[in-house]
């Protein structure tokens, strides 16, 4: 008997979460109320039989418990009941099934007029790419990614000139039109989510896959990787900033073209002291997903932290001791697995990065040996402790 009310309990206690509690999606910033649509009837399906099959639980415990002198009847076939049951699960299978497969047909069938950009997923950051005033994308290849060409793309294709790129893990779309986002990864799975537009898809290596969506709110929404894609997969992330057309055409014009990037390589113009260069090394920790794994407030994490680590001395995996100076910390970003410090997995992916880039992420790290306390907003943010280590 208390095993039935139990039952009893946890139908009208999961019922009443369901109502009362706070979760419930993201407000629609889309138009993709279709999606929640097909959730809402799955959630209805699935609820209706978690609710029959606990409470029919429930009642035959008590109807069929054990009375002395009566015993239990047999019965090897019923099929009508079979039958009844077949159709009301086939049935209830379908009503789940079909809306899915409506709507991701029409989630991949985008709108001819739609504006196209292509998004770049790799270990662990995003990037993007419109393809400029000729409406087409230049030709690509992941074989072709260097630091000074982070999108692969082939000199030799015209069309690709113009293409607009935006190496930041963030993504301006114009409101109320339609965007087809064409999906490519460099290295493993990705998944290109953003929850306010419902619409997700995986980025496979070696295929472009695309879905299309019409913004409509403005706004700034987070961009999540959805699917497991290493260590650092909980730190790729970026933002959609939504805005009125003319304030998308505005940004989108002050983007740099392939053309213009190839032009003028490495981003180096405007940093002069070491100041800029330390400021440019920090920007580049987050595009480029080092923070990910390596914190600035001393603590260990995925890999050593960077604080304090300047200047230090590191015991190595073979036991051996180095100085962490300038040529330590280069060849250690260049190849991750050449001098591996004792008690850290060798996991650490190569990224390609220019000289001037590495420069500047030393830069950064050296700001971070030479201050320890106070000098890192980062740090103090990140660490009530105080930034002792854990
Ligand atoms: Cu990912």
């Amino acid at each position: 008997m208390s095993l039935a009310i139990a039952l009893v309990l946890i139908v009208v206690a999961s019922v009443l979460f369901h109502f009362l509690s706070p979760w419930w999606f993201t407000p629609l910033s889309s138009n993709w109320g279709q999606l929640d649509d097909t959730i809402l009837v799955t959630l209805v399906i699935t609820a209706l039989v978690f609710i029959a099959v606990n409470l029919f639980v429930a009642w035959s415990i008590v109807r069929f418990r054990h009375r002395p002198g009566r015993r239990a009847a047999f019965e090897p076939e019923n099929r009508r009941l079979e039958g009844w049951l077949t159709l009301v699960t086939t049935l209830g299978i379908v009503a789940m099934l079909a809306p899915g497969l409506y709507v991701y047909s029409d989630m991949i069938s985008p709108p001819k007029d739609a504006l196209v950009v292509e998004a770049l997923g790799q270990q662990w950051q995003w990037r993007f790419r419109f393809p400029g005033a000729d409406g087409r994308l230049g030709r690509s290849d992941t074989a072709r990614v260097s630091a000074d060409n982070p999108f692969g793309l082939d000199p030799a294709d015209p069309a690709g000139e113009d293409d607009v790129l935006i190496d930041a893990a963030e993504l301006h779309l114009p409101l109320a039109r339609p965007v087809t986002v064409l999906l490519r990864s460099r290295d493993v799975l990705h998944n290109f989510y953003v929850p306010h537009f419902r619409v997700k898809m995986d980025l496979v290596p070696g295929l472009v896959s695309r879905l299309w969506l019409t913004p409509t709110q403005p706004g700034r929404f987070e961009i999540l990787c959805a699917e497991l894609c290493g260590v650092g997969h909980f730190n790729m992330r970026g933002a959609v900033v939504v805005a009125e057309a003319a304030e998308f055409d505005t940004w989108l014009a002050a983007q740099p073209t392939f053309a213009r990037m190839r032009a003028a390589p490495a981003a180096t113009e405007a940093a002069t002291g070491p100041a800029a260069l330390a400021a440019q090394g920090r920007a580049l920790a987050q595009t480029r997903g080092c923070a990910a794994c390596h914190s600035t407030d001393g603590s260990p994490s995925v890999g050593p932290g960077w604080r304090g680590l300047y200047g230090s001395a590191r015991t190595l995996a073979d036991g051996s001791r180095v100085h962490a100076d300038d040529a330590y910390l280069m060849r250690s970003i260049r190849e991750p697995a050449a001098q591996l410090v004792q008690g850290y997995p060798a996991i650490m992916p190569v990224t390609a990065l220019g000289d001037d880039e590495l420069a500047a992420l030393v830069a950064y790290i050296k700001t971070l040996g030479e201050a320890p306390a106070a000098a890192d907003e980062d740090a103090a943010r990140r660490a009530p402790n105080g930034g002792t280590p854990r």
